[in-house]
């Protein structure tokens, strides 16, 4: 879909007030064109239909899912019938990717996609469009009306994502769930899994046991650990995709790799396995460059992984490897693509894999706390140099375990405090010196676990800078302003109550 030119983001018209109990639209990511029909609305009641045309069944199920819960309404799904009275769902022909197109009269709501993700990213606006209590898992007693609107709708970025990391603190298949449908919300599409690191493997490799069965008994602080069967993964997979998701694994090295060296001797240069690690120390382990045991490890468990992974993305890690000399960590590159490339991937790791070579087409995540030409920034443009696309993750806006105050309980503060609108006020396509919008394959926001512990620790730091994140990656940079922005996300509030879930209520924020 074209982006109307000109056409300002969100057009705050008031509604008049013979409609109370219809808010004004309050979209997070703000859709890339929105047009309010003053004084309609759509009221969903006993009787209405989802109307799904062929290849809308998915986003038709999973929004009846939705609606059935907190209405208490049948909401029946047809496949024939009128469109009066009924949510319709279709996908047409022409424009493939994420666009969408979702009209609110009130007779009827019309949603229709070139794709089934394109449809269920539009479920996701129109769930905002309705009462925050819609999100109840109980029945709730409405009234259920949605403001009159015209939205034309597409992604700026491709790649919008968000990072758990399950080394440090493990998180179960239940939980990591649990964050996705979080992330689905905002439109969220990559799902990075830091699945090892030197406190844990998380992953279980079948010819390697011990990886999971000891690399991933414990934790920061030295809790119980644990690590996913294969059976586990492919149902976070699974979990993912019906949420148009792609799972991007990270298995890390050469450095992080305590947990693996700890499980088998062999793998480390003296042929001595050190302890488990429960600390929060970076960069004091790495793999042995030299040995060719090391890379029979790496095919296995990549082999493995890739096997597992529907999604192009294997990410090797290959940050803060300061136990490596450069010259082993550039041979350890060498092997390590060639590997990933023989098992059908394109490669993916951390900017610093730019000091080496790497193949065209790769992917570049970008971490570091730093802009325009400022140290730290020269192996993402080393990366470009080379073909490499970035994702966008630097620390000081980005990372979602940065504090956002002094005295934000959880989290850490080596990148700066990241408040909501920290989070929010940058442009991925300017940050970096060299680097434009063409470079960008897009934005990810991760979430480092060393603090972090239960669901409640999960949705605390994430909610609210994770929604800011996406709309960074979704909305077009000239539809993106922090004061209307705050106004949206304060929206979102009673939503993520109802969702029960709990958010940092930054002063940033006029909560209602
Ligand atoms: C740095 S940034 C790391 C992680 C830590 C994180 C904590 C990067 C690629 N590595 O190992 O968990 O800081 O904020």
């Amino acid at each position: 879909l074209a982006v109307v030119p000109g056409a300002p983001a969100v057009a705050a018209v008031p509604l008049p007030t013979a409609s109370p109990a219809v808010a004004a639209p309050h979209v997070v990511p703000a859709p890339a064109s929105l047009r309010t029909l003053p004084g309609v609305s759509f009221t969903l009641t006993r009787r209405t239909r989802i109307l799904v045309r062929p290849g809308a069944d998915h986003a038709g199920t999973y929004l009846a899912g939705i609606l059935r819960r907190s209405t208490g309404y049948p909401v029946p799904i047809s496949r024939t019938g009128a469109t009066t009275g009924s949510i319709a769902l279709s996908v047409t022909g022409g424009g493939g990717g994420e666009a969408y197109r979702l009209s609110v009269r009130r007779d009827s709501v019309r949603l229709s996609s070139g794709t089934p993700a394109g449809l269920f990213r539009g479920v996701q606006t129109l769930r905002q469009l309705l009462p925050p209590a819609v999100e109840s898992t109980t029945v709730r007693p409405g009234p259920w009306g949605a403001p009159g609107v015209e939205i034309e709708d597409a992604p700026r970025f491709a790649w919008r994502g968000t990072m758990l990391d399950v080394a440090r603190h493990f998180f179960t298949v239940r939980q990591v769930e649990r964050y996705i449908d979080t992330a689905a919300l905002y439109k969220i599409n990559m799902l990075h899994l830091h699945l090892t690191d030197d406190q844990g493997w998380r992953i279980a490799i079948p010819d390697r046991p011990r990886l999971a069965s000891y690399g991933g008994s414990t934790a920061v602080g030295g809790g119980p650990g644990g690590f996913y069967t294969e059976r586990d993964f492919a149902e976070i997979v699974r979990y993912a995709a019906e949420r148009y998701m792609t799972v991007v694994p990270e298995v890390d090295g050469p450095g992080h790799t305590n947990a693996a060296l700890a499980s088998y001797a062999e793998l480390n240069c003296d042929g001595h396995a050190p302890p488990l690690y429960t600390g929060t120390d970076v960069g004091f382990s790495s793999l042995c460059i030299g040995k060719p045991v090391t890379y029979e490890f790496l095919d296995d468990v990549l082999g493995r992984l890739a096997k597992l992974t529907p999604g192009p993305y294997l990410h090797i890690g290959g940050d803060e490897a300061m136990s490596t000399k450069p010259a082993d960590y550039a041979e350890y590159l060498r092997r390590v693509e060639e590997i990933v490339r023989r098992h059908g991937k394109t490669l993916t790791g951390w900017a610093d894999i730019g000091a080496a070579t790497v193949p065209r087409g790769s992917i570049a995540q970008y971490w570091q706390p730093a802009k325009g030409s400022e140290e730290g920034t020269a192996t993402a443009r080393a990366a470009v140099r080379q073909g490499a696309r970035l994702v966008m993750s630097p620390a000081d806006h980005a990372y979602l375990d940065m504090k956002y105050t002094a005295s934000t309980p959880l989290g850490q503060d080596w990148a700066g405090l990241v408040e909501v609108r920290d989070a929010y006020a940058w442009d991925p396509g300017t940050l970096i010196d060299g680097v434009t919008d063409k470079d960008v394959a897009g934005v990810e926001a991760p979430l480092w676990t060393e603090t972090i512990v239960t669901d409640h620790d999960i949705d605390y730091m994430t909610l609210p800078r994770l929604p800011a994140i996406a709309e960074i990656g979704w909305t077009p940079q000239r539809g993106r302003s922090w004061n209307d922005f705050r106004l949206r996300l304060a929206a979102q509030g009673p939503r993520w109550a109802a969702l029960g879930r709990a958010y940092y209520p930054s002063p940033q924020v006029p909560w209602p």
